[in-house]
């Protein structure tokens, strides 16, 4: 494989590029450079080096249907065209994966607009993980004049708040980093709760990082709004037929380097939360109930369900 496709994949195991949109851009940027770079002779052989680019890219996290949507749509357009020489054809998907790329850019900033929108003045949010969707709101909310605190929880064992933080920090914003164990004590006071996305089923339940349900449930004990900033392409169409997205389990070092013997150590990374405890999912076509973000993801994604 090339070796910025296999830098890809150990970037994203890593957590080194972490977020279901950063993994998922990461992914399409590798398969990029291995269009322009690969050694391929044939169109035979680079399509075959192409498919196994798709397929171990794909697999380097398991709970990302971002990443698998937006790779899929790449290799279903590699399989049907028609070009005949090998650079035509280099060509045409380049200029194709370029276009996903900048379109992936424009729903951003459309979704940015909706959710900065719901951001009430001199609310307190809560936010957990890093969400590079979400931060895009408040710092658009931020910039819009808008006032309002965020208290981004650390998110352990490998404390994506702090990136959070740091990030609405140097925008501007006030941020407070607090430990996991205080989301009950902080939602007393909340206005809204503010998280990202990993994937959605066809329910419209959502999974996210391992302590958004915890927040999400709090939320509804206190009668405080939760709202998920969710790209459509984060659907997992693998849930059509019932089947539950794969939740990711992680080293038991990333918690504890050298345990005592018979301590148990359980590192999940995502976990579901029921759409019962969603408001609303914020998308790049507005703002829309959980119930409804099978029918537009399943649209958009060009899946037919009926045939
Ligand atoms: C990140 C996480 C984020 C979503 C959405 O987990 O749970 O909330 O991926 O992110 P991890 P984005 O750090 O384990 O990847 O909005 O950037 O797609």
């Amino acid at each position: 494989m090339h070796k910025q496709a296999e830098k890809t994949v150990r970037d994203i195991k890593s957590l080194k590029i972490q977020g279901a949109r950063n993994v998922a851009t990461a992914a399409l940027k590798a398969l990029i450079v291995f269009i322009e770079e690969g050694r391929a002779e044939t169109k035979k052989e680079f399509l075959e080096e192409f498919r196994k680019t798709v397929e171990t890219l794909s697999r380097s996290r398991p709970t990302e249907p971002m990443m698998r949507n937006l790779l899929q749509e790449a290799a279903a357009f590699a399989e049907e065209s028609k070009e005949e020489s090998l650079a035509a054809f280099r060509n045409t998907l380049k200029r194709h994966e370029e276009k996903m790329l900048k379109q992936i850019e424009k729903d951003k900033q459309k979704l940015v607009q909706y959710g900065a929108r719901l951001i009430p003045n001199n609310a307190l949010v809560l936010t957990h993980c890093h969400s590079s969707t979400a931060t895009g709101i408040l710092i658009k909310a931020k910039k819009m004049k808008k006032r309002f605190r965020v208290v981004a929880f650390e998110t352990r064992p490998r404390y994506q708040g702090r990136k959070t933080a740091k990030e609405l920090a140097g925008a501007g914003i006030d941020v407070t980093l607090a430990v996991d164990g205080s989301m009950s004590l902080f939602m007393k006071k909340a206005d809204i709760v503010l998280v990202g996305a990993d994937s959605i089923t066809s329910r419209g339940d959502l999974i996210n990082k391992i302590g958004t349900s915890t927040l999400a449930h709090i939320a509804k004990m206190y009668d405080v709004s939760f709202y998920v900033a969710a790209e459509l392409s984060k659907y997992s169409p693998k849930t059509i037929f019932g089947t539950r997205e794969k939740i990711e389990e992680r080293d038991f070092k990333e918690v504890w380097k050298t345990p005592p013997k018979n301590v148990k150590i359980r590192n999940p990374a995502f976990e579901a939360t029921s759409a019962k405890y969603i408001n609303g999912y914020v998308t790049e076509l507005g703002v829309i109930p959980p119930p409804s973000f099978f029918s537009m993801a399943t649209k958009k994604l060009g899946i037919r369900l009926y045939e």
